[in-house]
């Protein structure tokens, strides 16, 4: 399997809530390697250009309220097959749909407070990706114990 990159946040409510760290142990714990994290509070521009392809739905003006509400933490992981990993790890968009052991599953109940975004696929990670970062904030690098996690 090909190694990919993907947009996470960490939304709003995970950041007051205090959830970072436990929300980066599971990406770290599960194998895959940070190579960028910043944390930043949304322009609306920002936010409706991540949210676009949801402009005419109902929630939408809410979402760009929530989501420009307060900091988030934005980061891009690396791996094979990480972006469809990460959205198994992070759950259903509906929290109380999410498999328990899923960061949604077991950190969340409402899906206006969904606690993490994760890229859906491989335009759209390509596409959060430049949109939030600029390639200079992205780091290249090996780990020490890369060779332990190979065949
Ligand atoms: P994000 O994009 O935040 O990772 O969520 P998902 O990829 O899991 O789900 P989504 O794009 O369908 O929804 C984006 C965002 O909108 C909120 N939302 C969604 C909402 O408040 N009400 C709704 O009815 C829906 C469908 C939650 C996530």
């Amino acid at each position: 399997m090909a190694v990919e990159r993907t947009f996470i946040a960490i939304k709003p409510d995970g950041v007051q809530r205090g959830l970072v760290g436990q929300i980066l142990s599971r990406f770290e714990d599960k194998g895959f390697k940070l190579v960028a994290l910043k944390q930043l509070i949304p322009s609306r521009e920002l936010a409706e250009q991540h949210y676009g392809v949801h402009r005419e739905r109902p929630f939408f003006s809410d979402l760009v309220n929530f989501i420009t509400s307060g900091p988030i933490v934005a980061m891009v992981w690396e791996g094979e097959g990480v972006i469809a990993s990460a959205r198994k790890l992070i759950g259903s968009t509906k929290p109380l749909e999410a498999e328990p052991g899923t960061i949604r599953g077991d950190l969340a109940v409402n899906i206006g407070r969904n606690v993490i975004h994760g890229s859906d696929g491989h335009e759209t990670a390509k596409f959060e990706i430049g949109l939030w970062f600029d390639s200079k904030e992205i780091n290249d690098w090996t780990p020490s114990d890369q060779i332990w996690r190979e065949e």
